[in-house]
């Protein structure tokens, strides 16, 4: 037993928590329930020690509640639909989605259970199964029911190399979030939530939201990006036709010199004039290859061509020039706008290129007529009617009720937020539950009849169509309608759709009959702690508020935001880059645990620094922290056979010596502040350096005082103290030792140790010393000293001598624990 081994006993524990299912969450106990949630992984291969870090934290976080007394939900599960799968099998050719997706959890599994986590895996899930997707399509139904699934015509991105529709989330930069293509713009008819019915709602809950890091909420807040304006309706010279305008600054529409409407716009035809058609195709032509977001971002150069139509600005009958501009987006506002070149920076720099008027209608007290640039700021009304000489923020709000009274625009409140496309193209996912007939049209597929499986014999080809628009016998139906003939939906659902409500599943995995039980749901909801990649905070997170409301909305549940608290954790780098298969610096968790054991991978992955920074591995690293765990076995095994026998309920632990004193007071102290950097803060890293410190201590107590004279009471308190609290982030050696301690029960089902606040006491008292209010010195004195005893220490003290000395003491003052005041005269 000399040698710390840990492959000798990590296997046995984790065999023994597995087989006595201790961290099953418990059913109808009277504890405290605490909901710890990883974000579950897309299974698309290996683990590498990056997601063994995010592991970790969470299961640092599982284990000290269950330690605390609280009955712990740990759920782990797989996002297994998906186009990595597919792609495999169409490079492969001969492997089906399922069996690599199968085998690919397999290897997680097992990868997962080598490092210890204490997971709860009676309710492992997969989104891919049938059990699991008969639900996502019955959610599809309901939302259908409610109006808000729905089917539309529209411009949509796609993907070339994905070959499918991408949801407006999942474009970064114009690009595709999973492959870096380009996306495209394409025209097609797709499946939508309706999530904007939501998008107040999920703007405004944002506050309830208190512990959720506050970057993630900007980010929702500004993709939801909600703009307060008016409506305002513009004339088109000569014609019926009408151009309506979103505007959030009704404040400025005397300084309208120009109207602009987007390339897409169906207005662009009627409103262009014969002679101008040439040039407007070609505009157009050039417009439509060019990107959409990077033709609208701020840098970009504003280009537009003159319709030969004028538009009359209702407020002061001007006529006015109506352009198309690339910089104005079909998909917001009205997809028109008025322009303010005096007040907008991007109309300014349009007028300025084409040579439009520029007029101010707002000044600064004494400002200049003419501008450099747009005069962004709030101001003065000017050249503005009867509204001339107020402020323009005031006047906005009159010239809004203003132009209700006139009928010629209302208020109006704008969101960024768009409707979520959840068809894809292809076929590892959720069927979609529809059906066309000829005589009905568009029909639900009838809840009973659900799951609508995913058929499995099936060929791909290269050219990435989806193999289920071929698939005779998944395509034939008969309408539940009529009984007519009838063709199935081959779209499959966004897999955003099926992790939007995977943690409501884990209530009740194996539920038949029934989504969930909402008695069970609303007991373990919402989730306490949530942990998971910033990269969520938009996409999965949006969807999942979502569709938490929409369920709570349809009465299944009594919530209506799903996570609690939130921690984002950071990601780990290997020679400056991120871990990814791709870049071939990925480090696999075998080899360190082959080498070091689990323990110390799951410490050094947490003591590489705070967890929510991005940290870069480091192989020294992990052999310090071997090298802690290695001398911390050593010193127990110096006196472990002496403290075997001992049981702290029995005995009193008497402190006489000044090494026991420190020592107690280090574990006490290092007990407040572990719970302190685990509770409060997620600072793993620094409790783990906490852990480190103590380790020394008893060293060198262990060292410095014959083994004789070793206070055997204080070593086995400290023992089992310190290894209660390493088992949340080493639990196999902290397991191992306890049972060489002598112990019977578990270490993962002990209580997590409590501060003795009396160990916490100084020895010492630091008093100050005054003469006649002068600070003259300080001085220590043992803390049990009586006020007498102190007075006689002060007065003797030398370095007050030369200011007491010869004269006549008046009195002295003493402010208890702190300080002495000498008054002396003459
Ligand atoms: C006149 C005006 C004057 C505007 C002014 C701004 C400043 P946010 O805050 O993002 O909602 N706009 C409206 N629809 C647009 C579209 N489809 N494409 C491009 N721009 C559009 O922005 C609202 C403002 O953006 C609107 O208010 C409109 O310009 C422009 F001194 O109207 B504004
Ligand atoms: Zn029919």
């Amino acid at each position: 037993k000399e040698k710390y081994t840990p492959q000798d006993f990590e296997k046995k524990w984790q065999k023994v928590w597995e087989d006595k299912k201790v961290f099953e969450a418990e059913k109808n106990s009277d504890k405290e329930k605490f909901y710890n949630l990883i974000m579950f992984p897309y299974p698309s291969g290996t683990i590498h020690v990056g997601h063994v870090k995010n592991y970790t934290i969470g299961d640092v976080v599982a284990r000290y509640k269950k330690m605390k007394g609280f009955n712990v939900l740990h759920p782990f599960g797989y996002d297994s639909f998906g186009l990595p799968a597919e792609n495999a099998a169409i490079k492969q050719g001969n492997i089906h989605p399922e069996t690599w997706t199968l085998k690919n959890i397999e290897t997680i599994r097992t990868q997962i259970k080598s490092t210890g986590i204490s997971y709860d895996w009676s309710r492992e899930l997969m989104t891919s199964s049938e059990s699991y997707y008969k639900w996502t399509q019955w959610i599809f139904l309901k939302m259908y029911e409610k109006g808000l699934a729905y089917k539309k015509n529209a411009p949509v991105n796609w993907c070339p190399s994905c070959k499918t529709v991408l949801a407006n989330e999942q474009v970064v930069n114009g690009k595709c979030e999973r492959c870096n293509t380009d996306v495209e713009i394409k025209q097609l008819n797709q499946w939508y939530f309706k999530i904007t019915d939501y998008a107040d709602k999920l703007l405004t809950d944002l506050d309830k939201l208190e512990n959720w890091p506050e970057n993630v909420k900007i980010m929702q807040k500004n993709w939801i990006g909600k703009s307060v304006g008016a409506e305002v309706d513009f004339a088109v010279e000569g014609s019926e036709e009408k151009i309506k305008v979103f505007t959030t600054r009704p404040d400025t529409l005397w300084g309208v010199t120009f109207m602009a409407v987007a390339p897409e716009s169906p207005l662009v035809d009627s409103l262009t004039k014969e002679n101008k058609k040439e040039e407007m195709q070609k505009f157009l032509k050039k417009i439509s290859i060019q990107d959409r977001f990077k033709r609208s971002a701020e840098g970009a150069e504003k280009e537009g061509v003159f319709t030969g139509s004028y538009a009359i600005n209702p407020v002061n009958n001007e006529k006015i020039p109506i352009y198309v501009a690339n910089y104005i987006l079909y998909e917001y506002g009205t997809g028109a706008i008025m322009a303010v070149p005096a007040h907008d920076e991007r109309d300014f720099e349009f007028a300025k290129k084409y040579n439009i008027n520029i007029r101010r209608v707002i000044k600064a007290k004494n400002g200049e007529d003419r501008l450099e640039k747009a005069f962004t700021d709030d101001g003065f009304m000017v050249n503005s009617g009867k509204f001339n000489g107020m402020s323009n923020r005031e006047a906005l709000k009159e010239i809004v009720n203003w132009l209700e009274d006139k009928k010629i625009g209302s208020k109006k409140v704008q969101f960024k937020l768009r409707d979520w496309l959840i068809s894809r193209q292809r076929y590892w996912g959720t069927p979609i539950p529809i059906i066309y007939c000829d005589n009905c049209g568009t029909v639900p597929v009838p809840e009973e009849d659900l799951p609508v499986e995913l058929p499995k014999d099936v060929k791909f080809d290269s050219s990435g169509k989806s193999p289920l628009v071929d698939h005779k016998k998944f395509n034939n139906v008969t309408c539940p309608k009529c009984g007519g003939i009838a063709r199935r939906e081959t779209d499959t659902m966004d897999t955003f759709v099926d992790s939007s409500w995977y943690y409501l599943r884990y209530i009740n995995p194996n539920m038949q009959d029934k989504i969930f039980d909402s008695n069970d749901v609303n007991e373990w909801l919402p989730v306490d702690q949530y942990i998971g990649g910033v990269e969520h905070a938009i996409l999965h997170l949006l969807y999942s508020r979502f569709v938490t409301k929409f369920l709570k909305d349809i009465d299944l549940i009594d919530f209506d935001e799903p996570f609690k608290n939130l921690f984002t954790q950071g990601m780990l780098y290997k020679d400056g880059a991120k871990m990814s298969k791709s870049k071939g610096n990925v480090v696999s968790p075998e080899e360190i645990i082959k080498k070091y054991g689990t323990d110390t991978l799951r410490t050094y992955v947490l003591f590489i620094g705070p967890p929510e920074k991005d940290a870069e591995w480091n192989d020294s690293g992990v052999e310090g922290v071997y090298r802690f765990l290695n001398k911390l076995w050593n010193n127990y095994y110096l006196f472990i056979d002496k403290i075997k026998g001992i049981s702290l309920d029995k005995v009193k632990i008497e402190i006489k010596t000044k090494e026991e004193k420190s020592l107690r007071r280090k574990l006490h102290s290092m007990i407040q502040k572990m719970t302190r950097d685990i509770e409060g803060n997620f600072q793993f890293n620094t409790a783990i350096s906490a852990m480190m410190e103590l380790s020394n201590e008893l060293n060198s107590y262990i060292n410095s005082i014959d083994e004789n004279k070793w206070n055997l009471n204080l070593l086995r308190e400290v023992a089992e103290d310190f290894v209660l609290m390493l088992s949340p982030f080493a639990p196999h050696i902290a397991e191992e030792l306890w049972h060489e301690m002598g112990n019977e029960n578990l270490i993962v089902e002990s209580k997590w140790p409590e501060v003795d606040k009396e160990a916490l006491k100084k020895d010492e008292l630091n008093i100050i010393i005054q003469v006649n209010g002068k600070l003259r010195g300080q001085v220590e004195v043992p803390s049990n000293s009586t006020q007498e005893k102190i007075k006689e220490i002060v007065l003797k003290e030398e370095k007050v001598q030369k200011f007491i000395e010869g004269k006549t003491l008046i009195k002295t003052i003493y402010v208890p624990k702190k300080l002495v005041n000498i008054v002396v005269e003459g």
